[in-house]
């Protein structure tokens, strides 16, 4: 038999052999924020296989939802969303279906949240593609203080100058905002340094 001919052979078999591809979601965004800072997840599936899909995404209200922008508007015929939820989870469901002819890397939201609170929290998606349920890990965020935001308030001011004054001296506390080691006058010049008011 022909090298050339065994080559074309294997290469059917190799073919055949591979599972379907296809389309996966997936959700990133920054794995640590400042509180009171807009930061923005994005849920996206990685082909252009996707013909029809539901997307379901839940968020703890201690993140506020700001803005939601389905994309690709162009690319579907039919693009909706839909929000609801209780006083800790909001959820949001974007149903998709593609019209004919569409290419491309679909994007199917960008959602804009506001960190409300320190601590960490978990966006959460599911994602039926094609009539078919996908996996999708969750996306963690980690809202940590301000710099120099020693009580956690949101804001760098007074309060936080008074924190340093009656912790001066401490080692290893939150106190140190500026790493040094010990509690003491750097801290307070830093605190200023990143004031807020
Ligand atoms: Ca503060
Ligand atoms: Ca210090």
């Amino acid at each position: 038999m022909k090298k050339e001919l065994l080559i074309a052979i294997g290469l059917v078999l190799l073919i055949a052999s591979m599972p379907y591809a296809s389309a996966t979601t997936s959700v990133s965004g920054p794995s640590k924020v400042a509180n009171e800072s807009v930061f923005t997840v994005t849920v996206e599936a990685d082909s252009s296989l996707v013909e029809a899909a539901h997307v379901n995404i839940t968020y703890p209200k201690d993140l506020t939802l700001d803005a939601v922008r389905a994309d690709p508007v162009r690319r579907f015929d039919l693009v909706k969303d839909q929000a609801g939820g209780d006083a800790t989870t909001g959820w949001l469901d974007i149903i998709f279906a593609k019209s004919d002819g569409c290419v491309g890397h679909p994007t199917f939201a960008e959602l804009d949240f506001t960190a409300t609170k320190k601590g960490n929290y978990t966006i959460n998606v599911s994602s039926i593609i094609n009539g078919a349920a996908d996996s999708v890990d969750g996306l963690t965020v980690e809202v940590i203080a301000l710099p120099g935001d020693v009580n956690g308030d949101g804001k760098v001011d007074y309060r936080d100058l008074v924190g340093v004054i009656d912790h001066w001296g401490e080692s290893g506390t939150i106190y140190d905002v500026d790493g040094s080691g010990t509690v003491g006058y750097s801290d307070l010049v830093f605190i200023v340094d990143h004031w807020t008011g």
